[in-house]
Order: structure tokens, then C-alpha cells, then sequence
């Protein structure tokens, strides 16, 4: 897959009176490289609309695009890849399903990461980082010590995510973490390109 250093994921609720593709397409202007529409209340029409637009917004600026959950609606809009979590569908049966896709495989473990990587995901997500109130059913911080044994354990690209925000975000690239996922601090920001400029301008700081 190509690389990336700052993943964003839609949250709706953090923009109120915002429009979704006006917020991503900031995010994209700020430096974000994946977006991900994450759209847990949504009917199935109403995610696919999501889906379709997003999928053309990501085609504009060339950025990837990767659909939460819905193996379906990801192939029906052609998009880029999808992400799993621990409960969904099983990585083997996605893979027959998407083909070379892009699979992210969200993870919280050292024994779900190494599983993730033998199985052939493409990426992996490392978290929650910290505590964050945007997943409900988060399992507890996994801290930085996760972040530090994937660095040195793992071979394929792993994003950080949870909580992170441009205050602490310093630790957890100290930690070893080269490409990292913010919900809340980037679409939750009242300048979303600048907040994406400024994670990007520490990612490349660290190098
Ligand atoms: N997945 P925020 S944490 C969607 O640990 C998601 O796998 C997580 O939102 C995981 O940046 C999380 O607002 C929420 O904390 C991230």
C-alpha cells in the first residue's frame, strides 16, 4: 500500500452544522493521506451516499480511502481498502471477499498484532493510546509500552490511535509510532487543515 503518516477518520459529531466532504477535503488539505469514513449510526443508504462522496473527494487529491466495518459498501464504491476490528469479519474470509485491497486490522495486543501480520494485513491500528470518549466501547489505554514492542516487533506499517491530540502526540512519535489517527483533535478543530499541518509538521520533525 502506499505509505502514509497522518490517517483521519470521519466523526460527524464533532463538526455540527459542518458538511462531512468540506471537513475530510480540509483534513486532505492539511496533510492528511488516508480518510476513513467510520459511521456507526447511519442507515445503509445513507452510508453508501457517504461512501460515494468520499470516494470522490479521495480520487480528486489521490489520497487513500478505506471504509469502516462495510466490507460491501468499500467494493461497491471501489474503495481503497477496508478496516476490521477484533469482532468483525475474519481477516481471511475479508481478504477472499476484497482481493489486494488494502486490510487494516485494529489492534490491541502484541498477540493480536503479530496474529494480524501472519494472516497478511496491510496495516495495523495500535490503541487506544489513551482514554477516548469518541469509541464507547474502547477497550482500557493500551500506553506507550504497546506502541514500543510493535516498533520493535512489527514489520508491516502501524498507525497510533486514541486520544491523541497535538499535546501529546510528541510521546507517542518518541515511542516509535511514524504515522498516527486522530478523530476529535482533527475534525473536532475549528481550523482542520491547520491542526492536520501541524501533526504532519511533527511526524516529519521526528525523522
Ligand atoms: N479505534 P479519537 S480508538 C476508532 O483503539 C478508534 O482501536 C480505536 O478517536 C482503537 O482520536 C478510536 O477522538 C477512537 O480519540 C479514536
Amino acid at each position: 500500500m502506499k505509505d502514509f503518516r497522518l490517517y483521519a477518520i470521519t466523526g460527524e459529531t464533532f463538526h455540527p452544522g459542518r458538511g462531512l466532504v468540506e471537513v475530510m477535503e480540509e483534513a486532505i488539505q492539511g496533510g492528511a493521506d488516508i480518510i476513513q469514513l467510520r459511521d456507526k449510526t447511519s442507515s445503509r443508504e445513507e452510508l453508501l451516499r457517504k461512501a460515494k462522496e468520499l470516494r470522490e473527494l479521495t480520487r480528486q487529491y489521490n489520497v487513500t480511502f478505506i471504509v469502516n466495518d462495510h466490507v460491501d459498501i468499500a467494493m461497491e464504491v471501489d474503495a481503497d481498502g477496508i478496516h476490521l476490528g477484533q469482532g468483525d469479519m475474519a481477516l481471511s474470509e475479508a481478504r477472499q471477499i476484497v482481493g489486494d485491497k488494502i486490510i487494516g486490522i485494529s489492534t490491541h495486543a502484541i498477540e493480536e498484532a503479530l496474529l494480524a501480520e501472519e494472516q497478511g494485513a496491510d496495516y495495523i491500528g495500535v490503541g487506544p493510546i489513551y482514554a477516548t470518549n469518541t469509541k464507547p466501547d474502547a477497550v482500557a489505554p493500551v500506553s506507550l509500552s504497546y506502541v514500543r514492542e510493535v516498533a520493535s516487533r512489527i514489520s508491516i506499517p502501524f498507525v497510533a490511535i486514541g486520544g491523541i491530540k497535538l499535546s501529546n502526540v510528541d510521546e507517542v512519535i518518541i515511542a516509535g509510532a511514524t504515522r498516527v489517527c486522530a478523530i476529535s483533535e482533527i475534525v473536532g478543530s475549528s481550523d482542520v487543515a491547520g491542526t492536520c499541518r501541524a501533526f504532519i509538521e511533527k511526524l516529519e520533525g521526528s525523522k
